[in-house]
């Protein structure tokens, strides 16, 4: 059995995940309706300890100020109560029929001056919250038909937005950063920043980018075909995994949103690996919370609700520990270094060798034995067998 979650693996959830009714496109909701301050206490109960929202989570679109302040005092009471920490703040920009062709890149003007208001006012929000990221996950921004939109004018426009939305957190002197969160489809057969490489690659064109990263989800790099782990690990590598959306994906479908592990297991285990004990070589850690965003499945009432927000967890831990056996084992590390793992951390020059003297060294090249190079076996195979026996055993 595995241990308890506790405050101090800092497990957070989306008020949207387990407050999700189950409507969906071809069905009514099949759960009730419970107020945003009804989750909090269960979340905690459950071991969780922080939550995130929305704006429209907690506060119904188009409330009056009065209105505002009121639900949401009753709602940090409700979360000071339970004991738990408000992480992240991010803003619905996708559900009410404004937003139908996005927010920041909407092809009307004035829609995209109603999105950045919205953006600012939960960016006040957030920080009065004390929340540490902003997310903004761009779901309406893309299109349908490639001759609907002006791509060059739409990632400029995403751009003006991104920045107006970071000078006025560096303006207020806001201890708030921004994730940014790729998704390659859904609810727009295309979205813009479809990946965290498309991503990252759009951070660098910003002005204020020193204060933006991301927010990679598990099945939104899968529903691409892409390989989790290894996009948190660019994420990573260029100092921008500022928070994560973990759940299960299974294969390039629909965004499922499964509970985390129940997706691609193997993929789990790496990427908690990744988590929890670095790069086998060293390098950047990731010191962010552990947040889920999934759905619990339409198929399931209240219970399931709670046992699938505990299952996130279960899993989690569960990974984490066969993780650390795996890195411990002496098996894995001998594995490690016939394979070249740790080598791979090793300059391919030398230190202070230039270019000269890389073309001078004829044991580079016209001395090297390609064939008997080639000959080499990096035992991958008996690596990952390692790390399935750990996983499975
Ligand atoms: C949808 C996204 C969505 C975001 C949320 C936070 O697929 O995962 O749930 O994570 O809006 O910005
Ligand atoms: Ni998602
Ligand atoms: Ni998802
Ligand atoms: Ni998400």
């Amino acid at each position: 059995m595995v241990r308890k979650p506790s405050p101090e693996d800092r497990f957070s959830f989306g008020l949207w995940t387990v407050g999700w009714t189950a409507r969906d496109q071809f069905g009514d909701a099949s759960r009730p309706e419970l107020d945003p301050w009804e989750y909090v206490g269960k979340l905690a109960e459950a071991g969780a300890w922080g939550v995130t929202f929305h704006d429209d989570d907690v506060v119904p679109f188009g409330s009056d100020d009065a209105k505002r302040e009121e639900i949401l005092r009753t709602f940090r009471k409700a979360v000071d109560d339970a004991g738990l920490v408000i992480e992240m703040v991010t803003t619905n920009t996708f559900s009410h029929p404004v937003f139908k062709d996005g927010a920041l890149t909407s092809n009307d003007r004035s829609v995209r001056r109603f999105g950045l208001r919205k953006l600012l006012r939960n960016v006040d929000l957030a920080a009065e919250v004390g929340a540490s990221t902003f997310v903004m996950w761009g779901g309406r921004e893309g299109s349908e038909y490639d001759g609907a939109k002006d791509v060059n004018a739409a990632l400029d426009r995403y751009r003006e937005g991104i920045d107006t939305v970071a000078a006025y957190i560096k303006d207020r002197g806001y201890d708030l950063k921004i994730g940014l969160e790729p998704k390659p489809n859904e609810p727009r057969g295309d979205i813009l920043l479809p990946t965290v490489g498309h991503a990252l690659g759009f951070i660098a064109q910003l002005e204020h980018g020193d204060i933006v990263g991301l927010n990679p989800e598990t099945g939104h790099e899968q529903m691409a075909g892409l390989n989790y782990t290894h996009g948190i690990a660019q994420a990573l590598w260029s100092g921008k995994l500022f928070h994560i959306d973990l759940n299960g994906q299974r294969s390039i479908k629909y965004d499922q949103d499964l509970v985390f592990g129940h997706g691609d297991l193997l993929s789990a285990f790496f990427t908690v690996d990744l988590l929890e004990n670095g790069f086998p070589g060293g390098g950047p850690t990731y010191e962010g919370p552990r947040h889920f965003d999934y759905k619990p499945s339409r198929t399931e009432g209240m219970q399931g609700v709670w046992d699938s927000a505990r299952a996130n967890m279960e899993m989690y831990l569960l990974l984490a520990e066969k993780a650390k056996a795996y890195r411990a084992d002496p098996e894995v590390q001998a594995a490690f270094e016939s394979a070249g793992v740790l080598e791979l951390s090793q300059p391919t020059l030398g230190s202070g060798e230039s270019v000269e003297d890389l073309l001078a060294d004829r044991s580079a090249f016209e001395d090297f034995d390609a064939d008997a190079a080639a000959e080499r076996e990096y035992g991958f195979v008996r690596l990952n067998q390692l790390a399935m026996a750990h996983l499975a055993g």
